[in-house]
């Protein structure tokens, strides 16, 4: 009885097995191997930097400006490489910088036509941009001594921008390639539009592992290095837990990256516990968690401005912000505006609202006041 359930079983499974791989081959078909897939993408992308060029139209105050065209050199002595603009000391310049995911060393280059003037966004923050997305494709000669080519293909274009993307839901590749520029200056046009100046305009060349991957995404095919030439119009600051703390100030390490390591697969050299941004080590990051140190009061309760209570009134003073206003507005009688999220002092028992380096009141667990 035993042996024949035990066959049973087997033969069930054997089946299982072999009609999912022959109905449906696309779904069982492994992931490739991050690190085989790098090589190959990071030779497409250099292939491409090297042998295409760029034109820019500087055309400022215009829809158009900043538009940059990419195409094959056809006349090699008079078309500079997007390649030869590699670490340029002046613009365009091209950049490479490193990221560390699916414990690959990604090379991410990308290209500033200019950086911007003003705020840079994190990699937690929306931006309001415009862009064009291609993906690469290598297409192999003609004949054997035929050399292949790369072509790009353009799968998208949004030329006037209607909403903010979130850099956190958005390919890896946009999160680590925007907060290297800045916005510009926004001024109102005529009917009601805005004019864009001096705005951060870059391209950037992200290997698959920073796009979709095995995914695609629409018309994308499987594993392919995008290509998104853009413009950094706005930035809005986003505050994901909803906890009063915009996510690009709860960054805890201070190093201008808000790191999320939930999905360990992506930093398999390291533990939940490890992640800077992570205040009580509870595995979610400061900027997804509603009590950031851990001490069962929320962030949000630990922030609210003491009421005012005069007679039988009481006046809600609602919450500190992060740091506070240069100057205190007298139109306010009950709130210092020049208060920020205060740090408690436990040796004088008072409340230290604006020094730089204070542990504020929502990331130190041992605040004692509770209410
Ligand atoms: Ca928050
Ligand atoms: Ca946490
Ligand atoms: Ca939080
Ligand atoms: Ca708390």
């Amino acid at each position: 009885m035993n042996k024949f359930k035990y066959y049973f079983i087997l033969t069930f499974a054997t089946l299982a097995i072999f009609s999912c791989s022959k109905s449906d081959s696309a779904d069982v078909e492994p992931l490739r191997d991050f690190q085989v897939q790098y090589d190959a993408d990071i030779a497409v992308i250099e292939d491409y930097l090297k042998t295409n060029t760029i034109t820019i139209t500087e055309a400022a105050g215009k829809p158009e400006d900043q538009d940059v065209k990419i195409k094959l050199i056809t006349k090699p002595n008079e078309e500079k490489s997007i390649w030869f603009y590699l670490n340029s000391p002046t613009f365009p310049t091209l950049k490479v910088k490193t990221v560390n995911l699916h414990n690959v060393d990604y090379k991410l280059y990308y290209l500033v036509l200019r950086e911007g003037t003003g705020e840079s966004p994190s990699n937690v923050d929306g931006v309001l941009s415009s862009y064009n997305g291609t993906y690469l494709f290598r297409k192999a000669g003609a004949t054997t001594t035929d050399p292949s080519v790369v072509t790009a293909t353009q799968f998208e274009e949004i030329v006037f921008p209607q909403t903010f993307y979130d850099l956190y839901q958005m390919v890896k590749g946009w999160g680590e390639t925007f907060p290297e520029f800045k916005v510009g200056t926004s001024d109102p046009g005529n009917n009601g539009t805005i004019v864009y100046n001096d705005f951060g305009a870059g391209v950037m060349f992200l290997p698959s592992g920073l796009g979709y991957y095995a995914g695609g995404s629409g018309s994308i095919p499987s594993y392919s290095p995008l290509v998104f030439s853009f413009k950094l119009y706005a930035l809005q600051r986003l505050d994901h837990d909803g906890d009063g703390v915009f996510s690009y100030q709860e960054d805890k390490d201070g190093d201008g990256y808000v790191r999320d390591m939930r999905n360990t697969t992506e930093y398999p050299n390291q533990k939940l516990g490890d992640n800077p941004d992570d205040t009580d080590k509870d595995g979610i990051p400061d900027f997804l968690d509603v009590d950031d140190d851990g001490d069962g009061y929320t962030t949000k309760f630990e922030t609210k401005r003491p009421d005012t209570v005069i007679g039988d009134k009481t006046i809600s003073n609602g919450y500190y912000p992060f740091n506070g206003a240069a100057v205190d507005d007298p139109a306010t009688e009950f709130i210092n505006e020049t208060h920020g999220i205060p740090a408690y002092i436990p040796a004088t028992k008072t409340f230290d609202y604006t020094s730089p380096t204070r542990i504020r009141v929502h990331l130190d667990s041992t605040y004692p006041l509770k209410k």
